[in-house]
């Protein structure tokens, strides 16, 4: 089996990676910082084969040109990890940063839509996979100051409802994971490395860990060929909604 995950350099996708690679995955490792992935390779390599691909997933030609740039046994990509996203600013509307709406359009989405059509080809040659796009509970319900990064959620959420149904027939499996809470670096980014305010988001309640998320994506991959998990959201059980916290 072969596993593509994006953003696998950090978070949820770092803690896949190194749970897939437990259960004998051969990786295909991108991100955008080659420091980090070497890392990540140096601690799971012995246990699976593993590929690195350096690239941005919004600098669409670099995503064609990696993604079709791999060896050909590479190629026969089992599983896609749509994992490369960011939150940036939290901001009323009328006080938000274009760039920073711009920049979660790019990459929340449009990037999530390159690597998606990039692989495509590749799974439907060999008449099956299994793609898991990470949104959030941000996809399911906007919140205050949520504006661009809930709006590119909700197109996670859109576009993997549509893939499901376009790739029926084909033996690629679709499924969506909607995570709340979980403590990474997102939201020292949100915060533009304010790591102070990002601490008290995960204050007086215990968050989700990355690896908590890395547990479900590996159960949704290792399901019979004839079960999908199509929709799957995820809370600390102190939240009970994107902003219904429990805190204490
Ligand atoms: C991350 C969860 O609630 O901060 O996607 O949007 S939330």
């Amino acid at each position: 089996m072969i596993a593509l995950v994006t953003g696998a350099s950090s978070g949820i996708g770092y803690a896949t990676a190194r749970i897939f690679a437990e259960n004998h995955i051969d990786l295909i490792l991108c991100g955008r910082r080659n420091s980090r992935l070497v890392a990540l390779e140096n601690e799971i390599s012995g246990r699976v084969k593993t590929i690195k691909l350096v690239f941005d997933v919004t600098d669409r030609k670099h995503v064609f040109e990696k993604i079709n740039s791999l060896p050909e046994e590479w190629k026969n990509i089992d599983i896609v990890l749509n994992n490369a996203g960011n939150a940036h600013g939290l901001d009323l509307a009328q006080d938000a940063s274009l760039d920073d709406w711009e920049a979660m359009i790019d990459i929340n989405v449009k990037g999530l839509m390159y690597v998606t059509k990039a692989v495509l080809p590749y799974m439907i040659r060999n008449k099956k996979g299994h793609i898991v796009n990470i949104s959030s509970i941000a996809g399911k319900e906007a919140y205050l100051k949520g504006n661009a990064y809930c709006a590119s959620k909700h197109a996670v959420d859109g576009f993997n409802n549509g893939l499901r149904q376009d790739l029926l027939g084909t033996g690629i499996k679709v499924s969506l994971v909607s995570p709340g809470a979980v403590n990474t670096e997102f939201s020292t980014v949100r915060f533009k490395g304010d790591k102070e305010r990002a601490d008290k988001v995960y204050e007086g309640f215990e968050p989700l860990l990355a690896e908590d998320i890395a547990d479900l994506i590996y159960f949704i991959v290792s399901r019979p060929r004839h079960v999908n998990i199509a929709d799957s959201i995820i809370l600390p059980s102190a939240q009970a909604s994107a902003t219904n916290f429990y805190k204490q």
